[in-house]
């Protein structure tokens, strides 16, 4: 144990508590489903709420059925994102068709509902380039795979989309292992001495791959590392799709006034794997603490929440799911169909004018690949 420091003259002793008293957990429904809060109830209309709870559904299949995909080989790269729905798929409720979405590799559901087709998201799970080619009019990057490699970039594609006048928002999320990188405090760092319009998730599902939170910082919360940079932070729970449906779209609001951007900590769970790589949570997480996040499930809550609104029911959700089931073999198949990518086509697609050097390769490719 440390020797203890003798009293000090400059009085640091309460400084840490009070600067993690200000970060208190946002949540507006409990994990019965129950209005906690009312006064935040959001102002969305039936058909929007049972859009919000279609869309975190119909995610909850897609992870699903990527799982077994993957495990049958007809997948690549997959990071499983049951648990997180609310913190993933409320937050994108609260945007707009023209935001930039930057999203990290867990991120994938966020991308369709902004408009990329899903056999695209298929494609790029294979490692084919046109998944990573979003259609006209999607305002997304793929997913990144450094950790915390997007953050810079939403400062200045924000700053790009303020200079341009634009009343639109860039996005990221990150995980709180990305909450440690210096990529993270540089992107907020410069968005906020520009004002820059962006918002800063952080879905802290407690781990990063085995090393959970508490090994990663001594900062108390991830939201607080905001006031580092003189911009606000808001921990929300990430389980409560109306509590991080709010945060969002009053960041969203600020960032459009003007008023710069937020940090935005969402306090979440992965159930499954890290990705479906060979890893296994249960050599760093207890059967205890799983437990513990599924009583909080998302789903559940909401769901719960619908029906005594009298707006919700299993048949209703039955149909989703059957929609989704669907929806992913006709997408499947696609992707099966879509022709095999060849060495000419990354050549063609990486400069506007290709060097002469390559331009020799590309013959050569193109007279194999002919064969
Ligand atoms: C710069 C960098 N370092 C390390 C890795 C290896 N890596 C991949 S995922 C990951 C953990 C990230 O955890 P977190 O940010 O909490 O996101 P989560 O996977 O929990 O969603 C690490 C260390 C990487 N991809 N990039
Ligand atoms: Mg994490």
């Amino acid at each position: 144990m440390a020797a203890k420091t003798k009293k000090a003259i400059i009085d640091v002793s309460k400084q840490l508590d009070k600067i993690a008293e200000q970060y208190q957990t946002f949540q507006i429904l409990n994990e019965e489903g129950e209005v906690v809060n009312k006064s935040a109830l959001p102002d969305l209309s039936d058909e929007k709420l049972k859009e919000l709870m279609t869309r975190m559904v119909y995610t909850r299949i897609l992870d699903q059925r990527s799982i077994s995909l993957n495990r049958q080989g007809r997948l690549g790269f997959y990071a499983p994102t049951a648990g997180q729905e609310a913190s993933q798929i409320a937050s994108h409720f609260a945007l707009e068709k023209e935001d930039f979405i930057l999203p990290g590799y867990r991120d994938v559901p966020q991308l369709i509902w902004h408009g990329l087709p899903l056999y695209q998201a298929f494609l790029f799970s294979r490692g084919h380039f046109h998944g990573n080619q979003a259609p006209e009019g999607v305002d997304v990057l793929s997913p990144q795979i450094i950790i915390g490699a997007q953050i810079v970039q939403t400062a200045g594609v924000a700053l790009g989309l303020k200079k341009r006048g634009k009343k639109a928002v860039a996005i990221t999320y990150t995980g709180d292992g990305g909450a440690s990188q210096g990529d993270f405090y540089e992107g907020m760092n410069f968005a906020g001495a520009f004002k820059a319009p962006a918002i800063f998730v952080v879905q802290n599902n407690r781990f990063a791959i085995s090393t959970p939170v508490e090994k990663q910082s001594a900062a108390r919360t991830i939201a607080q590392k905001a006031a580092a940079v003189g911009i606000p932070g808001v921990q929300v729970d990430g389980m409560d799709a109306l509590a991080v449906y709010v945060a969002v779209s009053e960041a969203r609001e600020r960032a459009v006034n003007g008023e710069g951007p937020t940090l935005i900590e969402t306090l979440t769970y992965r159930y499954g794997p890290h990705t479906m790589a060979g890893d296994d949570p249960t050599r760093y997480r207890t059967a205890e603490l799983d437990t513990e996040w599924e009583k909080k499930d998302p789903l559940v809550r909401f769901r719960k929440f619908l029906e005594a609104k009298g707006i919700w029911n299993e048949e209703e959700e039955n149909k989703v799911i059957e929609q989704a089931k669907e929806d992913i073999k006709q997408a499947i198949k696609k992707a099966d169909d879509y022709p095999k990518q060849k060495v000419t086509d990354l050549m063609e697609i990486m400069y506007e004018t290709m060097p002469s050097n390559l331009q020799e390769q590309y013959e050569i490719y193109k007279e194999k690949e002919s064969k």
